[in-house]
């Protein structure tokens, strides 16, 4: 009794579902679809369909140059199947990678900078003494006026022992 009440209502509910099924692949399906795109794309996706101008779902060389990120080095290192063309995947893939690069790199200079700062006021003598610290691609640039040489060999000491740091440009002067 009990199950033949259960089956009735699964039927009609799939009944339910085919009919709203049918409804929505009337005029509400274009809508449907245009929404679910907008959600699913990224604004690499949009860029891909402008940059696609002959539209056949491929970028050549000329249509990628079209983003000012695809130089010809770019192109080529994206085009993992070397076919001379990109698809959207080849396309969002490299671009996510290289921008995540650059985010990660962003973060390494500014932790760099950081540290390198945080390390320079600890030190002894320094208190006071306005020693600014720039990071970029973790060559770190020392500038401003300290008490002696010996602070400004120290202040470089202290910079590049910091990790990341590559190299450093002290140019630190001495208060005069
Ligand atoms: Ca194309
Ligand atoms: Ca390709």
């Amino acid at each position: 009794m009990h199950k033949t009440l259960k089956k009735t209502f699964n039927t009609s509910r799939a009944a339910a579902m085919a009919l709203a099924l049918t409804c929505s692949l009337g005029a509400g399906s274009v809508l449907a679809v245009s929404i679910s795109e907008e959600l699913n794309q990224s604004p690499d996706v949009k860029q891909f369909h402008e940059l696609d101008t002959n539209g056949d779902g491929h970028l050549n060389a000329s249509e990628a140059s079209r983003d000012s990120f695809y130089t010809k080095e770019h192109f080529n290192a994206a085009d993992k199947n070397k076919d001379a063309k990109l698809t959207q995947q080849e396309y969002s893939d490299y671009k996510t990678a290289q921008q995540k690069k650059n985010v990660g790199r962003v973060v390494d200079d500014s932790t760099i900078t950081a540290k390198v700062k945080a390390n320079i006021v600890k030190e002894e003598g320094f208190g006071g003494l306005q020693v600014s610290v720039e990071t970029f691609k973790g060559v770190v640039q020392l500038s401003g006026f300290v008490n002696s040489k010996v602070q400004i060999q120290k202040a470089g000491e202290i910079a590049k022992s910091v990790e990341g740091v590559k190299s450093v440009k002290n140019n630190l002067l001495v208060k005069s």
